[in-house]
């Protein structure tokens, strides 16, 4: 064969190999070194794609789709900084133990370090934050078909394995790169046998949930009955089984149960929220547990954690599927590698139910629900705070969330309604490394990857860092809606103590962008809608759900009152928490 050929065949197996895995997403940006991917990948009939110009937004829109389904999407794109613009979201996928594969094009090995044209050094360029990184060699005939297939079945063992991850694929590629008809029979890929014949992957996997073993349960069980007061937490839960889980366990061990907004549980009617009592000092300094159950990942809210520390339980269990470190405060007495569902369901039946621990928070909760329908009735004006509640109790199944980082994945986690009997929408967040970046594109992806609308809040800052990514609100096959809240600035700021320091504060931490958002929408061909009362913004939104296109609403408010409304809100929870626990 020559190199045309080889290099056709080459592609056109990587490709049909992930495919056979049930890896069919592509996220494909255009360049020359990368063309014998795209080809191969447009040609597949069964690839789907989306195509970026820009490679920063392919690799966010990918996290978001391995967001919703747990499966990792192909990146492929050309050689130079186009492979660079995949770290932000790479880091963001290892720190939050999503899949993702990256094929990045490559210049041979003659044209490395030589001045060549748009030629880095992409060899292991996401140093540590890939779970698994190979160099391919150039396509040749020397290389065994089978190596290069049984090769690509390791990647994607990788990227799904514990934890899973982001692997990354550099590839070179000499010049041709226009590809041509495949010869139907040649003796490098007739060794592949049976492979040619079947529709599955040279070799397959198994990559199951994890039990625990009778060991670990019995003693958790123990340190369950030794302890008088536990508190239970779900942390970001992978799974709806997790979550019943250990929904079903905090019932039946009548205990409180604290339910993070990535948990599936936070909006459940049938549990009394922990986050609006952590403020309190009062609360904190009169529930003391003394052990702590911690199911899943990573927590929004920083109360908690402070909280554990003052409580400084004298056990702490982290439970969660894989294998990455959580344990931010060092104060974990017990990891247990297993899947909560399991850990939970062991527990609860062989525990029994309880009598729990005589701390009752239904009161407290209900007053609290009560003053914050309050603070949302229709006529008011609407706020940041009213914006995740009407959000949360508006948004209609099966829409999904995304909560875009700063302070709208905060104050959705601490004043979301509760739903009563309805599933709790899938909320998606990108919080292992909580950047700004990327959290349009990464909605979009969970959009694709959900198949179904998707709510995005986001700040005006975090929405102008990704703007680009409007363009892909173009060819959603299921639309993103966005609700800005434009506080001119970032209002995370005005609550850390250098907001004080008037001279320096608004330059160089506000940093108001002073831009027109409506203006944006228009010159990206969007809806757009900007109400000022709660009544009007319910209205606009309910609508914009029901239009099956995409859309922003606008919500116009200031950083100042913003930190005003949280305070004097949270002072009178204060007061009610005070009144009845
Ligand atoms: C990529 C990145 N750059 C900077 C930050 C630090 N940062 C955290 S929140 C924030 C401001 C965000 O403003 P906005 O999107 O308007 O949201 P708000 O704070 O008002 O909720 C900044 C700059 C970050 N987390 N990620």
């Amino acid at each position: 064969m020559n190199n045309r050929e080889i290099t056709t065949i080459w592609s056109a197996l990587i490709i049909e190999e992930l495919v056979r895995h049930g890896i069919k997403r592509f996220c494909i940006s255009p360049g020359s070194r990368s063309t014998p991917l795209t080809a191969a990948a447009a040609r597949n009939p069964d690839t789907e794609r989306n195509i970026f110009p820009d490679e920063r937004a392919a690799a966010f829109f990918a996290l978001g789709y391995a967001r919703a389904t747990g499966k990792p999407a192909v990146l492929i794109c050309t050689s130079g900084t186009a492979v660079a613009n995949y770290f932000p979201a790479v880091i963001e996928a290892s720190l939050d133990n999503q899949p993702m594969l990256v094929l990045s094009a490559d210049r041979p090995y003659e044209l490395l370090e030589t001045g060549a044209n748009q030629t880095i050094r992409q060899q292991g360029i996401f140093g540590s934050y890939t779970r698994w990184h190979s160099e391919f060699p150039e396509p040749s005939e020397e290389t065994p078909a089978r190596a290069l297939l049984s090769t690509i079945d390791h990647a994607v063992r990788q990227s799904l394995g514990s934890p899973p991850g982001p692997v990354h694929i550099n590839l070179p590629f000499r010049e041709p790169f226009d590809p041509v008809a495949l010869p139907s029979d040649n003796a490098w890929t007739r060794a592949l046998g049976l492979w040619r014949k079947r529709c599955e992957p040279l070799s397959s996997f198994a990559c199951g949930r994890k039990t625990a073993d009778d060991i670990t349960v019995a003693r958790i069980k123990t340190l369950l009955n030794n302890a008088s007061s536990p508190l239970l937490v779900a942390g970001h839960l992978e799974t709806r089984a997790d979550a019943e889980a250990v929904l079903e366990f905090a019932r039946t061990l009548h205990t409180p149960l604290y339910t993070d907004i990535s948990s599936r549980l936070r909006m459940c009617g049938d549990n009394e929220p922990l986050q609006p009592l952590l403020l309190s000092e009062h609360f904190t300094s009169r529930f003391k547990p003394d052990i702590v159950l911690h199911f899943g990942g990573k927590i929004v809210g920083k109360q908690l954690g402070t909280a554990i520390k003052r409580w400084a339980p004298q056990q702490f269990i982290v439970i969660n599927n894989h294998s990455a470190r959580y344990n931010p405060d060092h104060n974990v007495t017990l990891h247990v590698e297993a899947t909560p569902c399991d850990v939970a369901n062991r527990l609860a039946s062989t525990i029994g139910k309880t009598s729990g621990n005589g701390f009752s928070l239904h009161t407290a909760s209900s007053e609290i629900e009560r003053e914050l329908d309050d603070y949302s009735s229709p006529e008011k004006t609407l706020t940041e705070i009213s914006t995740a509640r009407i959000v949360s109790a508006a948004i209609p199944e099966p829409h999904g969330l995304f909560l875009a980082n700063s302070m709208p994945v905060r104050d959705m986690d601490m004043y979301t309604v509760l739903r009563n009997n309805s599933e709790q929408p899938l909320c998606g967040m990108n919080r292992g490394a909580s950047g700004i970046d990327g959290n349009i594109a990464t909605a979009a992806g969970f959009a694709q990857g959900h198949g179904a609308p998707v709510t995005l809040v986001i700040g005006d800052i975090s929405f102008l860092h990704d703007l680009n990514s409007l363009t892909l609100l173009r060819n959603m096959k299921h639309p993103l809606h966005i609700v800005v809240i434009n506080n001119n600035g970032g209002g995370i700021f005005s609550f850390l103590p250098i907001a004080d320091q008037k001279d320096i504060f608004e330059t160089h931490f506000g940093t108001p962008q002073d831009y027109n958002i409506r203006s944006a929408a228009e010159t990206f061909g969007i809806a757009y809608n900007n109400p000022s009362t709660n009544g009007h913004f319910l209205e606009c939104y309910r609508e914009l759900c029901r239009s099956n296109v995409s859309g922003i609403i606008e919500i116009s408010c200031s950083r100042e009152e913003n930190l005003a409304e949280h305070r004097s809100l949270n002072a009178r929870l204060g007061k009610i928490i005070e009144r009845h626990l």
